[in-house]
Formats: structure tokens, sequence, C-alpha cells
């Protein structure tokens, strides 16, 4: 693994990307700032100043995109889960992949693959963002979303290289094997820190939304719905409401 840190960029996912064929497998991109950072769609991903993370994991497994690629971003929700259970918070899981403490938002991944036109796969660029130091007013600052802080949680500062060693030392402690296995490696700790099943949600896909009882997290990762009619929807992409 090998870590390379830029001061500002406009995004770590869009840095990685350009430079993704010049860069070895499990190459980390790191910046102290962001000037465009990106959410999923067209959303973005507010800087809170200097002490946050902003990384990109640039990761080759093989030549071919594997259907269970579409899970690391639910397998590095679950490895933050862990290192943030280092720092005495309780983390749960939003499908697919939003991190909370007590309902707010303190973290946001962002999975992106390049794959050539004769269909071979570049890279998958694992996006993360995690806010670790800031004040109160920025975070209520925030569009559409309830967020918080690591710092603002348990009222301590964070080191940030510290947190980012943690990160990465528990992300390639199962990677490979979560290459082989898949989400069957993580599922039950992605259930476990659920926040969702058993309740009735809403789901915003694309432009329609599926309301439902949140029944389970299937083999693959995806949430099945009982919709009112007793109909079962597997849902591979969407947004709790
Ligand atoms: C995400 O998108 O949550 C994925 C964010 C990934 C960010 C990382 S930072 C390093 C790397 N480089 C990038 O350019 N991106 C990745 P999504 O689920 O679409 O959520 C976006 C929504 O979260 C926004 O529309 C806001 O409502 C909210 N949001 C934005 N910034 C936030 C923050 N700092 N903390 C909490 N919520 C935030």
């Amino acid at each position: 693994m090998r870590i390379i840190e830029l001061d500002n960029v406009e995004s770590t996912n869009s840095y990685a990307k350009a430079s993704a064929d010049m860069l070895d497998d499990k190459t980390v991109i790191v910046a102290k700032s962001q000037s465009a950072g990106r959410g999923r769609l067209t959303r973005s991903w507010v800087d809170l100043g200097e002490g946050n993370l902003f990384m990109s994991i640039i990761l080759k497994p093989s030549e071919v995109f594997e259907e269970k690629y579409s899970n690391l971003t639910q397998y590095l929700s679950v490895v933050l889960c862990k290192v943030l259970e280092v720092y005495g918070v309780n983390p749960q899981i939003k499908w697919p992949n939003d991190v909370l403490i007590d309902g707010k938002k303190i973290a946001g991944i962002l999975s992106e693959s390049i794959i050539h036109s004769g269909g071979k796969l570049e890279a998958i660029i694992l996006g993360i963002g995690v806010n670790l130091i800031a004040k109160q007013l920025d975070v209520d600052n925030i569009p559409n979303k309830i967020a918080t802080a690591l710092n603002l949680e348990i009222g301590e500062s964070i080191d940030l290289k510290e947190f980012t060693v943690k990160l990465l030392d528990e992300f390639f402690a199962h990677y490979d094997e979560f290459l082989v296995k898949g989400f069957e490696l993580i599922r039950e700790d992605y259930i476990n820190k659920s926040n969702f099943l058993n309740k009735e949600i809403s789901v915003q896909v694309f432009n329609r939304v599926e309301n439902g009882l949140a029944k389970e997290i299937d083999t693959n990762g995806g949430l099945v719905l009982l919709t009112k009619d007793d109909k079962k929807t597997v849902l591979t992409i969407g947004d709790i409401l």
C-alpha cells in the first residue's frame, strides 16, 4: 500500500480517476482539503475544514468487474463502524452505506469504476469522507441532512493521521478475504449495525419512491422490501428517505 498525500484537490476521487492508469493497486490518495468534493449522483460533499478525512483508495482486484465489487461500499461502511467504535461511539448503517451516529450522518462513501470500452476493468475508486473535526454551526449548515462530526460526539479532538491509519489497517486486514467471499463476509456485521430493518420505510429509487417494510438484507447486500400487497422487492440502489 502506498499513500499519496496532497494539499488541495477538487476531489480525491476525481484525482484518483484521472491518474489510476499510472498508479498501482492499493494506492491511497488523501487530501487536506477538497474544493469540489462529490457525493453520489449530482450531490456534493462539504469540506468542513482541515483535519477531516478525504480519501480515495485505488483498487485493481481483477481485469473484469465482478458483482461483489459493488458491495465494497458496504464493506467499507462496516470497517468504518469498527474504527468509530474504538473512539467510544455507537455507529449505525443506513442502507446502503451511510454511517450515522444517533441518526446524524458522519461519513459518506462513493465508489466509482473505470471500465474500458472493451470491458477491461482499470480500477475501482473507493472514496470516503469522514467528519472528524468540525464546529456545530458548520455541521448545521450542511444541506438536506442532519450531520455530525466525531469531535462533537466525544468532546475531544481527533488526530487525522491516527484515524486514517486505523481505517486503512482495518480495511486491508480483511480485503483479500472480501474479494473471495463478497458480501457474505460482512453480512452479519452489516445487519447488526443496520438501523432500518423491520421498519416501514420509503426509498427513493431514481425518480420513484418505494414504500414498504424493510424485511432483510439479502446475501448480495440488497434491501428486501415487503410492499403492502405482500410483494417482495429487492432494491440494489436507492436512498432511504
Ligand atoms: C455520499 O454521497 O455520502 C458520498 C460522499 C463521498 C465523499 C468522499 S470525500 C473523498 C472522496 N472524494 C470525493 O469527491 N468524494 C469522496 P451521498 O450519499 O450522495 O450524500 C451526499 C449528501 O450528504 C449531500 O447532498 C448532503 O446532504 C450530505 N453531506 C454533504 N457533505 C456532508 C458532510 N461533510 N457530512 C455529512 N453529510 C454531508
